[in-house]
């Protein structure tokens, strides 16, 4: 399809989906979250993609939240419905079989923070810049930022952002475990795109597998998380992946995985 305020590319495994609102900073409006949802649904129907990659179009920004032009126009049942649908996509991206990157190059605001910490990763150029203004909407979070944020950089760092609205740089980023990894403005999708390359070349049933015992193991306790990770570790031999990666290390040659998610 179509797509108005994303651009959707896909190239040797690895989609990019930049959101593409430069004139607002590439605020979350109704519409752009419709493509999003969309796009999520081609990519998690496409075995063919292992990583995806999300970023900002224009120089400035990621995504510098909400669409506070719509936000001021909720009321209470709005505001639900808009949470609800929000929360959704959030889940449906989370929830992706494939490794997912956020490339963080500028705001990275409400929404946009909690779009960045629903995926796997951060990597973020110098200049880019987090934080949950909501506060200072009279609102609070609403796309998970008081669940994500907190069991990410901890309770009391999660509650001063929240609380203050403040913003922070990437450097105090990386130093929370927000961000993996910072890089020079101009190198980010170099960076990104190398990372991606490396995770794209891997099975994509152990990938899955992998990504799937962590995101539920953490919502559970460690012997019930060792259980999931018990089951996950079985399914992979259900790939003929299992079978090429052992055989490729005793065969002294490189791996070449081809299994699908179709086990
Ligand atoms: N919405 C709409 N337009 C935005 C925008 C936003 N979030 N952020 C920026 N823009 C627009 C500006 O209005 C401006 O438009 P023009 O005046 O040129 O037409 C253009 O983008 C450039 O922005 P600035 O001129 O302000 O650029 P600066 O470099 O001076 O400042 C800034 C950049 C990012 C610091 C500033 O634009 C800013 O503070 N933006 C707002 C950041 C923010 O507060 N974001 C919203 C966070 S709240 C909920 C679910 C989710 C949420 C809430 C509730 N429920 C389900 C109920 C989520 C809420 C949020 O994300």
């Amino acid at each position: 399809m179509a797509y108005e305020n994303i651009v959707y590319e896909v190239k040797e495994g690895i989609a990019t989906i930049t959101f593409n609102r430069p004139k607002a900073l590439n605020a979350l409006n109704g519409a752009l979250l419709a493509e999003l949802s969309q796009a999520l649904d081609v990519i998690a129907a496409d075995e063919d993609i292992r990583v995806l990659i999300l970023t900002g179009a224009g120089d400035k920004s990621f995504v510098a939240g909400a669409d506070i032009s719509e936000l001021a126009t909720f009321d209470s049942l709005k505001a639900k419905a808009f949470a609800l649908k929000g929360h959704g996509i959030i889940n449906k991206l989370q929830q992706l079989p494939i490794a997912v990157i956020a490339a963080v190059n500028g705001f990275a605001l409400g929404g946009g923070t909690e779009i960045s910490i629903a995926c796997d990763f951060i990597y973020a150029s110098e200049n880019a810049k987090f934080g949950q203004p909501e506060i200072n909407l009279g609102v609070i979070p609403g796309f998970g930022g008081t669940q994500r944020l907190p069991r990410l950089i901890g309770t009391n760092m999660a509650k001063e952002l929240i609380y203050t609205g403040k913003m922070i740089s990437a450097a105090e980023a990386l130093q929370l475990g927000l961000a993996n990894n910072v890089v020079p403005h101009d190198s980010l999708m170099d960076e990104v795109m190398k990372t991606a390359e490396v995770i794209a070349s891997k099975g994509k049933v152990s990938l899955r597998e992998a990504k799937q015992a962590v995101n539920k193991g953490m919502d559970v306790d460690l012997a019930s998380g060792c259980g999931i990770e018990i089951d996950a570790f079985a399914l992979c031999y259900a790939s003929p992946d299992a079978k090429e990666g052992t055989s490729a290390f005793l065969d002294k040659r490189q791996a070449e995985f081809k299994g699908g998610l179709s086990v």
